[in-house]
């Protein structure tokens, strides 16, 4: 009796293991992956780019990935005309990379705005809350988004912007709206993102 018992238990624990091994594989994992504050520029200038992969490290091809902005930010951003918001989706390529060009304006620190400006999905998956920004972060008399700014009909990349960001970038401080790729401070790394849009004066009818 046990004997005839025995073959169908181990099947099954193999099928367990094989099963649990494959979802480790395949699952997105918030702690393995890479998700920076959500990049807009006014002509998608400058890319948005998330990293998605399992619990064991490994990069996942083929994800969805969705960007949601929550209702209070996405009511203050500057939105280019035709952007698609405030859901965007992108799949992932073989590198467990989702790129993103979204055209839009305004720095959203969730600090100052005292919700979650956005959120981001891999497969449904919630893995990161984020902020937003933007080489167009600020409008023409210097107000963020969510200081009560008024684009005025259009994002644009101006001099108020170059002012804000070079002061930012000058002081090395660790100021949210100039920290382009979300490493927690303000240095080179994030001049050199912000001088093509400052350069091109990158703009864009709402
Ligand atoms: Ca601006
Ligand atoms: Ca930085």
């Amino acid at each position: 009796m046990k004997n005839r018992v025995r073959g169908p238990v181990l099947a099954l624990a193999c099928l367990i293991a094989g099963s649990a091994t494959a979802s480790a594989g395949i699952i997105p994992d918030p702690a393995s992956s890479d998700i920076p504050n959500v990049v807009v520029s006014p002509e998608g200038l400058l890319e948005y780019r998330v990293t998605i992969r399992s619990s064991t490290n490994t990069p996942l091809d083929g994800v969805m990935v969705l960007v949601k902005f929550n209702a209070a930010a996405d009511g203050i951003l500057c939105w280019c005309a035709g952007e698609t918001h405030p859901e965007i989706m992108a799949t992932t390529n073989p590198a467990g990379e989702a790129v993103f060009f979204i055209r839009g304006g305004g720095c959203v620190d969730p600090a100052a705005l005292g919700s979650i400006p956005a959120e981001v999905f891999a497969d449904g998956i919630k893995m990161a809350e984020v902020g937003i920004v933007s080489p167009d972060a600020v409008d023409a008399a210097g107000l963020f988004p969510t200081s009560g700014w008024n684009p005025g009909g259009n994002c644009v990349v101006g001099l108020s912007d170059a002012t804000f960001h070079t002061g930012a970038i000058s002081a090395g401080t660790s100021a949210f709206c100039s920290d382009m790729d979300s490493d927690g401070i303000v240095a080179l790394a994030d001049a050199v993102l912000l001088t093509a849009p400052i350069a091109d004066g990158e703009s864009c009818i709402q």
